[in-house]
């Protein structure tokens, strides 16, 4: 599998899978959520409605994923994952890790060749930046999956620098 490192806004990413740090409503927010309704229009929550009223009738739990279309974006799906708000007082690395992990099982479901993810739970949630890369960079690492490229996109230089200095020290696949 292959990494990139991208600066700029997920929505603009031409790639089968567009990741979305989503709550467990699926019902939008602000963030990248915001960001991903607006851009790929009202298609993506008629199908997150579907979702709820026929699986998710408490929320999607977070950790987990599931698949909508992308609607207007330049992607064949969206994936939308739950990322955990963070804690001072818990540990809740493993929830991260599983948003990737469980995105990347359903972009695999799907027959998708690559996945664009933003820094899940590093916005709104509150998740340090480079703690939150060096997590996201060692689930990915760690999936078997037949994606070939997976992408992060990262909004500010900030994030960046975090996700490539946790590749860094992630060493080579
Ligand atoms: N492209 C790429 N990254 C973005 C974009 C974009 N267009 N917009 C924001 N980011 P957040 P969370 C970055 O808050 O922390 C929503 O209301 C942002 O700078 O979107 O997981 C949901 O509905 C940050 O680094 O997601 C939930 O209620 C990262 O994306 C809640 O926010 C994630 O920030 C989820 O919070």
């Amino acid at each position: 599998m292959e990494i990139k490192l991208i600066q700029g806004d997920i929505t603009e990413q031409e790639i089968d899978v567009i990741v979305n740090a989503a709550n467990s409503s699926l019902m939008g927010g602000g963030g990248v959520d915001g960001a991903i309704h607006r851009r790929g229009g009202p298609a993506i929550l008629e199908d997150c409605r579907r979702l709820r009223a026929s699986h998710y009738g408490r929320g999607l739990p977070t950790g987990q994923a599931v698949a909508t279309t992308a609607g207007d974006l330049p992607a064949r799906w969206v994936v939308h994952t739950v990322g955990p708000v963070f804690s001072p007082a818990e540990d809740r690395s493993e929830l991260l890790a599983s948003c990737y992990r469980e995105s990347l099982r359903v972009a695999d479901e799907l027959g998708a060749s690559g996945a664009a993810f933003p820094a899940v739970s590093t916005g709104i949630y509150g998740w340090p930046m480079d703690d939150a890369a060096r997590i996201a960079v060692g689930a990915v690492r760690a999936t078997a999956t037949r994606v070939a490229e997976v992408r992060f996109v990262l909004f500010s230089a900030h994030a960046y620098a975090a996700f490539e200095r946790a590749l860094g020290e992630a060493g080579s696949p």
